[in-house]
């Protein structure tokens, strides 16, 4: 790696976003004078009888969750999106400056486990193994809806990335079009490819084993990265090894190296402040389009927020809100720390 990248301001290029990340290593060393400490940890029950999520408690809309035992998935009863919203598009003035259009599709939530103390962190790995099962059996019902173009398996974990209650679950959105984050990927890959020959997150992958200094954990068919364009301060790429274009494909193996890498991280993050490591996690799959999609790599980007301890967090605002996203700690000293906390 060029010595400068660890002294001296400087961007690196975002290849999957077709955009620069400012760095800005000597900033490290300037005096910290905020909070520090971390938080004491309430004790959480196994049931929760106000919990919404908990096995045979009412949902906050009346609905009634079963008593399930492993997953359970239900329509979201505050859904964003409707299946059966109606058709239109306007451009108001013909200027293209106030256009709209309809956007059906599908919001779904995922318990877990039945559990309300656990997390992907504390269940055991053919537990998470079964949640993969899950996220794969249901962008596989959602695709196959004609008006589902693409569908956002995700998870909101800690009140402060916005997660409703500790209950151990995810969201599913499922929308006729491909969102911006999906698009821009898919826009970046498939010019890779045109380019390359070669589809460009395996090749990332290759070049990353390569360096090794930003690799924090790896089994037979998964690598979790602090990508050499991270944003945020202990963001996480996890890739596999071999190349899917979503998770309905991945293979048996795939699916227990993804379970046992998802339990690995999860648990490795809270040990990095020595308490619950919020952050939000998702995958990004091709497109819901039945199409081969030979320049994408299914990924799952982990953006927690947390920078300096268990309360002080990175924010996105100032120069990152209206120039570019910026940063402090290199993405090299964030993986040796994350390294340090994965067993
Ligand atoms: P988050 O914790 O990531 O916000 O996800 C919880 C979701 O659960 C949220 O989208 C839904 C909310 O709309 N929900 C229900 O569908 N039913 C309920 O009884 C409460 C919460
Ligand atoms: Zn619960």
């Amino acid at each position: 790696m060029h010595d400068l990248l660890a002294t001296t301001p400087h961007r690196r290029w975002n290849p999957l976003r077709a955009e620069w990340v400012l760095v800005s290593p000597h900033r490290t060393q300037r005096p910290w004078q905020g909070q520090t400490e971390s938080i004491a940890q309430p004790v959480i029950a196994a049931y929760d009888p106000t919990c919404y999520l908990c096995p045979g408690n009412e949902r906050a809309g009346g609905a009634q969750t079963p008593q399930y035992t492993g997953t359970y998935v239900f329509d979201n009863d505050y859904a964003a999106l409707k299946p059966d919203a109606p058709e239109f598009s306007t451009d108001a003035d013909g200027t293209g400056l106030l256009r709209a259009q309809a956007e059906r599709g599908l919001c779904r939530v995922i318990c877990f486990s039945p559990r309300h103390d656990l997390t992907l962190a504390n269940m055991d790995v053919p537990a998470v193994r079964e949640v993969v099962n899950v996220w794969a059996q249901q962008e596989a019902e959602l695709s196959a809806l004609p008006e589902i173009g693409y569908v956002q398996i995700f998870e909101n974990r800690g009140a402060m990335m916005g997660a409703s209650n500790p209950h151990p679950h995810g969201q599913i959105w499922a929308t006729e079009h491909v969102p911006n984050d999906p698009a821009t990927e898919q826009r970046a890959q498939a010019a890779y490819l045109q380019q390359h020959g070669e589809a460009l997150l395996p090749a990332y992958l290759r070049t990353e084993l390569a360096a090794g200094e930003r690799i924090v954990a790896e089994n037979d068919t998964w690598v979790a990265v602090v990508p050499f364009w991270a944003v945020w301060p202990f963001e996480l790429l996890l890739l596999p090894r071999t190349q899917v274009a979503r998770m309905a494909a991945l293979s048996e193996a795939q699916r227990d190296g993804l379970a046992s890498m998802l339990q690995r991280v999860a648990a490795g993050y809270n040990r990095v402040f020595d308490a619950p490591f919020p952050y939000s996690m998702g995958f990004h799959a091709a497109p819901a389009d039945g199409e081969a999609h030979p320049e994408w790599q299914l990924h799952a980007h982990f953006y927690p927020p947390l920078l300096r301890s268990a309360t002080v967090r990175k924010f996105m605002v100032g120069f990152e809100l209206l120039g570019s996203p910026q940063r402090d700690i290199t993405p090299e000293s964030a993986a040796a720390t994350l390294r340090s906390a994965m067993k």
